[in-house]
C-alpha cells in the first residue's frame, strides 16, 4: 500500500473549503495581534518526529498481547509504514530502529527504501532488557551496571555494534536506555552498580564516531521496582557529563514520577546545553506510553514552551532528537501515531504564539496574572488550521486520519500481510 499523490488530492477535496474558511479567521486573528503566520507554517513544516519501530505493532502488558491485524511484520514493512505515516501528515520524516529486533539483511535496499519514502534513520536503540536467543551472559541482574565483568562486556559490546548498524544506514545517534537496578532493598550495592554503568558508558562513547551522539535516558522505576541505576535526569547529565561532550540526557516524558515539573528540567538542561533527545508520550499514573498529549495536553504545552524558548535561547544545545516513544495496546497503532503527531504539532504552535517579549516584561514587571493570560491566551487558540496548512505545503493530508479511514489503508494492509501477521521484535 501506497498513498500517492492522487489519492492525497481526492481525499482531500472534501475537507478543502471548510480548511480556507478555517484558516483565512485564524490567519487574520493572529496577523492584527502581531503574529508572523508564514514564519510558524514554515517552523510546523520542518518539525519532523521520527516513528521508532516498535510502536507500529500492538504492544501488550504483562498481563497479555492483543494482536493487531495487518501489523508489519519485518522491517521493510515498518519503513513502509512509517511511509504511510510520513505521506499523510508529513511529520513523521524518520524512524528509529531497535537491534537486534531491526537489523537489516539488505543495507543497500534498506536505505533506497526509506529515501523512497522520505525517511532518515534517526537514533538507533540498543537491547540489553531482555536475553539474545545463544547469549553466552544473561541481563537478569543487570547490563552495563552488572558485578560481572563478562556481562558488562557482552553489553558493550552489543552497544558498539548497534552504533555500526546504525552508521550504515546513516543514523547518527545511539540511545542508550538501561533496565539496570534492584527489586529490593540490599540487592545490589548502588555505588558500584553506578561506578560500573559510568565506565560502561565510557567505553561506549569511545567507539562512537566523531559526528555521533549518545543519548542516556533515565527512569525511576520498571522493570526493577526498587532501584534503577540511571534514575533520574541529574543522573543521567553527570553521566553524559563524565563521558564527553558528545553525550546528552534523553528526556522521555513518561520517565518520570506523577506531577514531575518536567518543563524545569528541560529548561535546565537546554541553559546547560545537554538536552539531547525527547521521547514523547502521555501518562496518567506512570510510563502508560499512551498517545501524546491525550492525559495532560497542558503540561505538553509548557514543556514545548520551554522546548521553544530554549531553541531560540540557547545555541549551546544541539537540535534535540525528537521520537515518539508509545505502546498501543487496543487502538490501529497508526492512528494512534497519527493522533500523537497532531498533539505534539499542536502543542508546538501554541508555544510557538506564546508572545515572548510580553511575556518576559510581564515577568519583570512581576504582573503574575499577566504571566498566566500570555501563557494560556496561546494555549486556548485552536491551531489545527495551521497544522492543516503546514501539511497540505508539504503534500499531506489536510485531516490524516480521515484520509487513513477514507483510503482503507489498513484494510489493504490486512490483505498484503494477512490477518495474523505479528510485529517483529515485539
Ligand atoms: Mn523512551
Amino acid at each position: 500500500m501506497k498513498i500517492s499523490q492522487q489519492h492525497l488530492s481526492e481525499t482531500n477535496k472534501k475537507y478543502v473549503p471548510a480548511h480556507e474558511n478555517n484558516f483565512a479567521f485564524l490567519s487574520d486573528v493572529l496577523q492584527k495581534k502581531g503574529d508572523d503566520v508564514a514564519a510558524i507554517l514554515k517552523k510546523l513544516g520542518d518539525f519532523q518526529v521520527a516513528i521508532p519501530s516498535w510502536a507500529l505493532g500492538a504492544g501488550g502488558t504483562r498481563f497479555g498481547r492483543f494482536g493487531f491485524q495487518g501489523e508489519p511484520g519485518n522491517l521493510e514493512q515498518k519503513i513502509d509504514d512509517v511511509g504511510l505515516l510520513h505521506a499523510l501528515t508529513q511529520t513523521a520524516g524518520a524512524i528509529s530502529l531497535h537491534i537486534p529486533w531491526d537489523i537489516p539483511k539488505d543495507y543497500t535496499a534498506i536505505r533506497e527504501q526509506a529515501a523512497a519514502h522520505g525517511i532518515l534513520f534517526d537514533a538507533v536503540n540498543s537491547n540489553t532488557f531482555q536475553d539474545q536467543v545463544n547469549a553466552k551472559e544473561s541481563y537478569r541482574f543487570g547490563s552495563l551496571s552488572n558485578t560481572s565483568k563478562a556481562v558488562r562486556q557482552q553489553a558493550i559490546a552489543h552497544n558498539i555494534d548497534v552504533v555500526n548498524i546504525g552508521n550504515r544506514l546513516g543514523s547518527k545517534s545511539l540511545t542508550v536506555w538501561l533496565a539496570d537496578g534492584t527489586s529490593f532493598p540490599g540487592q545490589g550495592n548502588f555505588q558500584k552498580a553506578l561506578q560500573h554503568t559510568q565506565e560502561s558508558l565510557q567505553e561506549i562513547y569511545t567507539a562512537l564516531p566523531d559526528d555521533w551522539k549518545l543519548f542516556i535516558e533515565y527512569k525511576p522505576y520498571e522493570p526493577n521496582f526498587y532501584s534503577t541505576v540511571i534514575q533520574d535526569w541529574g543522573t543521567s547529565f553527570m553521566l553524559a557529563q563524565a563521558c564527553g561532550e558528545k553525550a546528552y540526557t534523553l528526556v522521555d516524558l513518561g520517565h518520570h514520577l506523577p506531577n514531575t515539573n518536567i518543563e524545569q528540567i528541560v529548561a535546565t538542561l537546554m541553559l546547560k546545553g545537554k538536552l539531547g533527545g525527547f521521547h514523547f508520550n502521555d501518562s496518567k499514573y506512570g510510563d502508560d506510553d499512551l498517545t501524546v498529549g491525550s492525559v495532560k495536553p497542558y503540561a505538553l504545552f509548557l514543556i514545548f514552551n520551554a522546548l521553544v524558548y530554549g531553541m531560540e535561547n540557547n545555541p549551546q544545545n544541539p537540535y534535540p532528537a525528537w521520537m515518539i516513544d508509545a505502546s498501543h495496546n487496543i487502538k490501529d497503532p497508526l492512528e494512534d501515531l497519527m493522533q500523537s503527531l497532531e498533539a505534539i504539532q499542536e502543542a508546538y504552535a501554541k508555544a510557538l504564539l506564546v508572545d515572548q517579549e510580553q511575556l518576559n516584561e510581564a515577568q519583570r514587571a512581576h504582573d503574575v496574572a499577566r504571566c498566566q493570560e500570555l501563557l494560556q491566551d496561546a494555549y486556548r487558540t485552536d491551531v489545527r488550521p495551521l497544522l492543516a496548512q503546514a501539511r497540505l505545503t508539504n503534500g499531506g493530508a489536510l485531516e490524516p486520519l480521515k484520509a487513513y479511514r477514507d483510503l482503507n489503508v489498513r484494510k489493504a494492509l490486512v490483505q498484503e500481510r494477512g490477518a495474523n501477521s505479528i510485529a517483529s521484535g515485539l
